[in-house]
């Protein structure tokens, strides 16, 4: 699978790409409030690409433990403005929904891409990118982002993510997304302790049997915190080792804050590899 399959264009998978983090959300973890309107997203989206982003993830309801829900037509006032906004300028954008309104709104509005934290299991979800043409990233998660990190349990947590995974990629066939368009991801922290985290780091490569692009997303996760001791503004340094660990383990796309330092760091790998 070297070639990915958005809308109308093709992304190669020989180097690994970058995915830049574009929160819209007033209440977003990692922005401080800085991305409240429309404009000022646009403008943080671009310094991103700037820097080196392959796609843009555009969200507007924050994933993390204990975020509060926000109704569909408040995500959609606060994403699709921004998403016309990067079309327009030539970009390949994501979407970050569980929503298939969401979805569809932003697809009509031109993301060419649906990163769903659910894997396409809210009703109408498989049907909302179905015909659309565009690329699917599929997540693993246990539970809910309200409640996923009070108490996760795995027998076997690579095994568990694999299977899952399989599931969620059947169903999109079933749907008519082809792999073409799929891409898949373990979820780091969502409904995950830090031994779930570090065993799917470890093990990685066993999702390499789905035959599908790995997109991985670390950036400035409580992982990354328990492990240096470091506040959440200042977990860059691990955030860049962490994925470069995924990459050799055969991550393909890096969702992350911090474009500029990851893409320096690709720029030594993809030296060293010859790619
Ligand atoms: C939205 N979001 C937050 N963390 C993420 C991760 O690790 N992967 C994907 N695909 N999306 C994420």
């Amino acid at each position: 699978m070297s070639v990915l399959h958005a809308g109308p264009h093709r992304l190669s998978l020989l180097k690994p790409l970058i995915m830049g983090i574009v929160n819209t959300t007033p209440d977003s973890f990692s922005d401080g409030g800085r991305c409240q309107d429309a404009r000022s997203a646009i403008q943080h989206a671009l310094q991103l690409r700037d820097e080196g982003a392959d796609i843009l993830d555009v969200g507007g309801e924050s994933t993390r433990p204990g975020a509060e829900r926000v109704p569909v037509n408040e995500e959609i006032s606060r994403v699709v403005p921004v998403i016309e906004g990067l079309a327009y300028q030539g970009c390949v954008v994501s979407v970050d929904t569980k929503k298939p309104e969401v979805m569809r709104a932003a697809l009509e509005a031109g993301a060419v891409m649906v990163n769903d934290v659910m894997a396409l299991q809210a009703p109408g979800a498989l049907e909302a990118v179905a015909k659309s043409g565009a690329a699917v990233c599929l997540m693993h998660m246990q539970g809910e982002p309200q409640t996923m990190q009070q108490a996760p349990v795995y027998g076997n947590v690579v095994d568990e993510v694999l299977q899952f995974l399989q599931g969620r990629v059947r169903a999109c066939e079933v749907a008519g997304i082809p792999r073409t368009r799929l891409l898949v991801d373990p979820g780091f922290g969502f409904g995950k302790t830090l031994q779930h985290n570090l065993a799917l780091l470890r093990h990685l490569e066993r999702l390499l049997e789905l035959d599908l692009p790995l997109l991985v997303g670390m950036s400035r996760k409580s992982m990354l915190g328990q492990l240096t001791g470091r506040e959440i503004d200042q977990r860059e340094f691990a955030g860049v080792a962490a994925h470069l660990m995924a990459v050799v383990r055969g991550a393909r796309v890096l969702r992350v804050h911090q474009v500029a330092a990851m893409r320096d760091a690709l720029a030594i790998w993809n030296a060293v590899e010859g790619t």
